[in-house]
């Protein structure tokens, strides 16, 4: 009797995971080949040739990245290098990005970063914030920009229990962000699961010194997160669901949502053009070719533009498409004074004139 219940359930449970498979086989096989849509005027950023997950530029057009995102079961060029901080000035000719030095004491050897966040201060103090993944743990780690000095001083590292996978953030204060955990569990085996069994679980915390609470869930797979240039709304990337969200923010910090918007691929990071309002997305047309690498058959790049989002009928228009020949894995497309600048998961990055 004891073995028919256990052969029951073990059958229940792989046909539950069949069906999971093919629905998790269909979130991450986004859409299509991508049809080519060239920029004339690109070239690749000199320093990035391992990725950079994450960029965000400075009012004054200084624009850093994040370089050098490791992750189980994700294709990496550059295993033996820790990742960093690079920065370049997009006010110059030069296409080439720099290594930011990092006040001592911090551990670099095991620096993973992911998403980054920028927050200047009423003093005009700028503070970078930056996912990390040391050891694949999830931390958040608070820099101060020290522009003469080409140099990030450690500030704080932020661990918390509501905080078990962070992918990216917005800052809000100068030790206040929200912040996407793209899944509920930490243990690598039970976020496998967790994707696999779409399960919903991952959410959007916001996170001060006085407190740290939920304050959006309910998201496949909360990814990309940003801020409308007048503060009043949050957006959040949900990749395998391709939707993105439109949060409107409270007086509390609380979230409600005001609508949300389907497209037809894997939305990643969400940048915003400070001046428009618009928001650039990173894409994955193909999110199987992302996972599993193949050189011969790379993971394409998207980047696409939405304008007025909050009206009944934003526009989404693609500015930039690629199957891999070019750039593989786009993660995020960033704007500065007529430049667009194309980071990816692991592959280099792209400076292009608009
Ligand atoms: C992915 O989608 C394409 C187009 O819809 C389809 O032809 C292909 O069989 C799908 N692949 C998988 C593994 O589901
Ligand atoms: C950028 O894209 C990568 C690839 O999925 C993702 O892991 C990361 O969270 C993204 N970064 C941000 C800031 O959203
Ligand atoms: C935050 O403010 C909103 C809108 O004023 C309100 O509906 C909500 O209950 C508040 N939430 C908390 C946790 O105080
Ligand atoms: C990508 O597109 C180019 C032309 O734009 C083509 O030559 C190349 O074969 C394509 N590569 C793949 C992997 O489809
Ligand atoms: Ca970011
Ligand atoms: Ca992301």
């Amino acid at each position: 009797m004891a073995r028919l219940v256990a052969v029951t359930a073990l059958g229940l449970a792989l046909a539950l995971l069949g069906e999971r498979f093919v629905a998790l086989r269909n979130r991450l096989n986004a859409s299509r080949e991508v049809e080519a849509v060239d920029l004339p005027n690109c070239h690749f950023i000199k320093g990035v040739e391992a990725g950079s997950e994450d960029i965000d530029i400075l009012p004054n057009g200084l624009a850093f990245l994040s370089v050098g995102l490791k992750f189980p079961g994700l294709q990496y060029f550059a295993p033996e290098k820790p990742g960093g901080i690079l920065m370049m000035d997009l006010n110059q000719e030069s296409s080439r990005a720099l290594e930011l030095r990092v006040s001592r004491g911090f551990d670099l050897a095991s620096f993973n970063p992911h998403g980054i966040s920028t927050f200047i201060d009423k003093d005009d103090t700028v503070y970078l914030f930056v996912a990390n993944h040391p050891e694949f743990k999830s931390t958040v780690e608070i820099f101060k920009f020290e522009e003469e000095e080409n140099s990030l001083l450690h500030l704080k590292t932020v661990r918390h229990e509501l905080l078990p996978s962070v992918s990216d953030i917005v800052a809000v204060g100068p030790e206040h962000f929200y912040a996407t955990n793209s899944h509920y569990f930490s243990d690598i085996f039970l976020k496998y699961l967790e994707v696999y069994l779409n399960l919903l679980w991952t959410n959007v915390i916001y996170y001060s010194p006085e407190g740290v609470r939920v304050v959006a869930e309910g998201f496949d797979s909360a990814n990309g997160i940003n801020m409308s240039p007048d503060e009043k709304y949050i957006y959040v990337a949900d990749s395998l669901a391709h939707e993105i969200h439109v949060m409107e923010k409270h007086a509390n910090w609380s979230l409600t949502q005001v609508k949300v918007l389907h497209l037809d691929t894997i939305v990643d990071n969400l940048s915003i053009d400070p001046s428009t309002g618009d928001l650039w997305v990173g894409c994955h047309p193909n999110g199987q070719k992302l996972l599993i690498y193949d050189p011969g058959n790379p993971p394409a790049s998207q980047v696409l533009r939405i304008q007025n989002i909050l009206s009944e009928t934003p526009t989404v228009s693609t500015v930039y498409a690629n199957n891999g020949s070019v750039l593989q894995g786009s993660t995020v497309g960033s704007v500065y004074g007529g430049k667009l600048l194309i980071g990816t998961l692991y592959h280099r990055a792209l400076q292009c004139q608009l």
